[in-house]
C-alpha cells in the first residue's frame, strides 16, 4: 500500500519538473493553486515584465480552458478553478505591474473590457460571477460592480471605465422593468455600446419585445455562461462584428412578430373566467384545522436538519452540469466532474453544518381564512368577525385547447357564502445569514470557486428549509403525520397541499410579499427584508403561501386581460399602471 501510495503520488508531482510555462499551463488546466505564487515568481525571473507572463503562458493557458469549455470538453466547474489559479497569478503580479506600468507608462492590452452588474433591487449573483469568470478566462477585462446597482451607477461606471460591452443581470421579474430603465437610459445618454441581457428572469423575447426597441446600441439575450464570450467576440472583432449584429436582429425582429402572434391568442373576459371558476362541493369539502392559529418564528434552526431536506439536482444545474442527482454522479459524460464538484460541496458543508457559519431562520403561520371572489380573507381570529388582511390572486384567462376552467389560488380556499371555517397557511425562511461575508472572504482571496460554491450551498439549504418547514406545517395541520414520505418524494410534491411562492406562476405578483412579510413578522423573526423589487434579503431565502385543500395544485396565470388588472387593481387599492407595471410580462395587452 506505502509503495503505491508513493509511486501515485510521484506520478501527480511529475508535472513540477516541467519548465515554468509547463508548470503554469498545467496548473491552469487542472486547477491546482497550490504552486502559484512560487510558480509566478520563477516566471518573474524568466521574463522581463509582469505583463508578458500575463499576456503570455497564463493567458495562452486560460485561452486553452476557455477553448476547450467552448467545445465542450471541460465542464463550469473545472473552468472556474482554472480563474482562481489565473486570479491568484495575476493578483501576486499586480503590485509588480502597478510598479511598471508607472515607470514605463504602459497599458494594458486587453480582448476588451466588460461592465456586469445586477440591477437595482434584485439580489442574486451567482449567474453573473460565473458569466465574470467565463468571460476573464476567455481574455476580456470584467469590472464587476455588484448587486442592486442603480442605472445611474451604470452609466457612470461605463463611462468612467470606458466598457466596450455592459451586461446585466437579474433574477426576478421586476428585474425585467428595471433592464428596460436601463436600455431607455443608455439611449438618453448616448451610451451607445452593446448591451447584455441575463439571468433567470430574462429572456430572448423580453428582450426583442421590450428592451432592443427603446436603445439604438445592440442588445443581446445571453442564455448561459458558456455563449458569453462568443458573443462578445462576434461583438468586438470586426471580422464578425456585421454578420452577427444582423442575424441578432433577425432574429429579435422573428420574436417580436411571434410574441405579437401569441398576444392575438385568445383570452377570454375575466368575467368569463370568473363563472367557470375551479370549484368543489364545499359542504363536504376536506378542511383541515390546524394545531395553532397565528404566528410561530423559528429563530434558530439547525442546519444538520435541514441537509437530509436538500434537493441536489439544482445545485448541479447551477454549475451547469445537465443530469439528475444522483444519477449525475454516474453519467459517462459529466460524471466525474460531478462527483469533485459533489465531494468539495459536502466537504464545504459538513463544515458549515459544524461550524453553524450559516443561520437558517424562519417563520410560518396558519390564519383563518375565506375566499371572496379572487381575494383570500384572513381574520384576526377563529370567530372571523374581523378581517386582518387580504391575499390577492389572479385569475388565468388563456383558454387552453381543452380547458374549461380558469384557476386562481383563491378557489382553493372556501368562500365565505359556504360557511366553512377554512385555513391557509404562510412561511419566509432563509438560510442566507452569513453566506455574504463568507463569500467576501474567498473574494478578497480570488477565490471565485468557493464564493460561487457558498452561494450555491445557501440557496439549497433555503430550499431545504422551504421544505422541512412544509413538512412541519402539514404534521401541524394533521394530514402530514401519515404521509411517510422520503426525500425523493417530497421533491416531487407526492403530498398533500401545495406551497406557491409569490413571483413563481400561479402568483407572479411579486408586490404581495410586503403583506406576507407583515403578516408573519418576517423581519423581526428572520432578519429578512425586501428591497424596492421586492427581492429578499439574505438571497437566499424563500417565502410563500400553504394550502391544505387535497385537490388544490399548481398552474400558470400567464397572460391577462386589461379588465382583470383593472379590477386586481381596485381590490388591491393600487394605481393600475403601478399594477401594469409589476405584472408587465403578465400582460396580454400593450398598456
Ligand atoms: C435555484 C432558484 C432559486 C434559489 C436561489 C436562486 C439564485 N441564487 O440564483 C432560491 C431557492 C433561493 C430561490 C428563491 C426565489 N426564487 Co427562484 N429559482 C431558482 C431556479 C430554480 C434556478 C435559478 C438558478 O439558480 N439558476 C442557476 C444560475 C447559475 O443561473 P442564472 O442565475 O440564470 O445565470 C445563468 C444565465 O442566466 C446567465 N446569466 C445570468 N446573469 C447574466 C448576466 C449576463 C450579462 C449574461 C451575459 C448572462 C447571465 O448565465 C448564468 C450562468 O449560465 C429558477 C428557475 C429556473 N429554472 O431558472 C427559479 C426562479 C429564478 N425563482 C423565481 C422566484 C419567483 C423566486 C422567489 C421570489 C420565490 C419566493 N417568493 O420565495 C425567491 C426570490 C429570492 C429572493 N432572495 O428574493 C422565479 C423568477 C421569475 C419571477 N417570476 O420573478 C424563477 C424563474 C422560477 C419561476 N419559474 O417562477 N430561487
Amino acid at each position: 500500500m506505502k509503495g503505491q501510495g508513493g509511486a501515485s503520488s510521484a506520478k501527480t508531482d511529475a508535472w513540477r519538473e516541467l519548465d515554468v510555462e509547463g508548470r503554469l499551463a498545467h496548473a491552469l488546466l487542472k486547477g491546482i493553486t497550490d504552486h502559484v505564487e512560487e510558480d509566478v515568481e520563477a516566471a518573474r525571473h524568466e521574463y522581463d515584465t509582469s505583463l508578458e507572463i500575463i499576456e503570455g503562458p497564463l493567458m495562452r493557458g486560460m485561452q486553452t480552458v476557455g477553448d476547450l469549455f467552448g467545445e465542450g470538453k471541460m465542464f463550469l466547474p473545472q473552468v472556474v478553478k482554472s480563474a482562481r489559479v489565473m486570479k491568484k497569478a495575476v493578483g501576486y503580479l499586480l503590485p509588480y505591474m502597478e510598479e511598471e506600468r508607472k515607470a514605463q507608462g504602459a497599458e494594458q492590452t486587453k480582448r476588451g473590457k466588460v461592465l456586469l452588474a445586477t440591477v437595482k433591487g434584485d439580489v442574486h449573483d451567482i449567474g453573473k460571477n460565473i458569466v465574470g469568470v467565463v468571460l476573464g478566462c476567455n481574455g476580456y477585462e470584467v469590472v464587476d460592480i455588484g448587486v442592486m446597482v442603480p442605472c445611474a451607477t451604470i452609466i457612470d461606471k461605463a463611462r468612467t471605465e470606458q466598457v466596450d460591452v455592459v451586461g446585466l443581470s437579474g433574477l426576478i421579474t421586476p428585474s425585467l422593468d428595471e433592464m428596460v430603465q436601463v436600455a431607455k437610459e443608455f439611449e438618453h445618454e448616448k451610451i451607445g455600446v452593446p448591451l447584455l441581457i441575463g439571468g433567470a428572469t430574462t429572456s430572448a423575447r423580453h428582450t426583442a419585445v421590450k428592451i432592443a426597441p427603446v436603445y439604438s446600441g445592440d442588445v443581446v439575450h445571453v442564455t448561459d455562461a458558456s455563449r458569453a464570450a462568443g458573443v462578445v467576440e462576434n461583438l468586438l472583432n470586426p471580422a464578425h462584428r456585421e454578420a452577427f449584429v444582423s442575424a441578432n436582429r433577425a432574429a429579435q425582429a422573428r420574436d417580436v412578430e411571434n410574441f405579437q402572434k401569441r398576444q392575438q391568442a385568445t383570452l377570454v373576459p375575466y368575467a368569463t373566467a370568473v363563472a367557470n371558476r375551479w370549484t368543489t362541493d364545499w359542504s363536504v369539502a376536506e378542511i383541515a384545522t390546524p394545531e395553532f392559529l397565528g404566528v410561530r418564528p423559528l429563530p434558530k434552526v439547525p442546519l444538520a436538519d435541514l441537509v437530509p431536506f436538500i434537493d441536489w439536482s439544482p445545485f448541479f444545474m447551477a454549475w451547469e452540469l445537465k443530469g439528475k442527482y444522483p444519477l449525475i454522479l454516474e453519467d459517462p459524460t459529466v460524471g466525474t466532474e460531478a462527483r469533485k464538484l459533489f465531494d468539495d460541496a459536502r466537504r464545504m458543508l459538513d463544515e458549515i453544518v459544524a461550524q453553524e457559519s450559516l443561520e437558517a431562520r424562519g417563520v410560518y403561520g396558519f390564519f383563518p381564512a375565506n375566499s371572496e371572489g379572487d381575494d383570500i380573507l384572513l381574520y384576526t381570529d377563529d370567530e372571523r368577525k374581523t378581517e386582518s388582511g387580504r391575499v390577492h390572486t389572479l385569475r388565468q384567462q388563456w383558454e387552453r385547447r381543452g380547458q374549461s376552467t380558469f384557476h386562481a389560488l383563491a378557489d382553493f380556499i372556501a368562500p365565505t357564502s359556504s360557511g366553512r371555517k377554512d385555513y391557509l397557511g404562510a412561511f419566509a425562511c432563509t438560510a442566507g445569514h452569513g453566506c455574504a461575508e463568507i463569500a467576501a472572504r474567498h473574494d478578497r482571496d480570488h477565490d471565485d470557486y468557493n464564493s460561487i460554491m457558498v452561494k450555491a450551498l445557501a440557496d439549497r439549504l433555503a430550499e431545504a428549509f422551504a421544505e422541512w418547514l412544509h413538512k412541519r406545517a402539514r404534521d401541524d395541520w394533521g394530514f402530514g403525520k401519515s404521509e411517510g414520505l422520503d426525500n425523493e418524494a417530497l421533491i416531487a410534491e407526492g403530498y398533500r397541499g401545495i406551497r406557491p411562492a409569490p413571483g413563481y406562476p400561479a402568483c407572479p405578483d411579486h408586490t404581495e410579499k410586503p403583506a406576507l412579510f407583515a403578516l408573519l413578522g418576517a423581519t423581526e423573526a428572520a432578519g429578512m427584508n425586501l428591497t424596492e423589487s421586492f427581492a429578499m434579503t439574505p438571497a437566499a431565502s424563500v417565502c410563500g403561501l400553504y394550502f391544505g385543500h387535497p385537490e388544490s395544485r399548481y398552474f400558470a396565470v400567464d397572460r391577462i386581460t386589461r379588465d382583470q388588472v383593472e379590477d386586481y387593481a381596485a381590490r388591491k387599492g393600487m394605481p393600475v399602471a403601478d399594477v401594469e407595471r409589476w405584472l408587465a410580462p403578465n400582460l396580454g395587452y400593450d398598456p
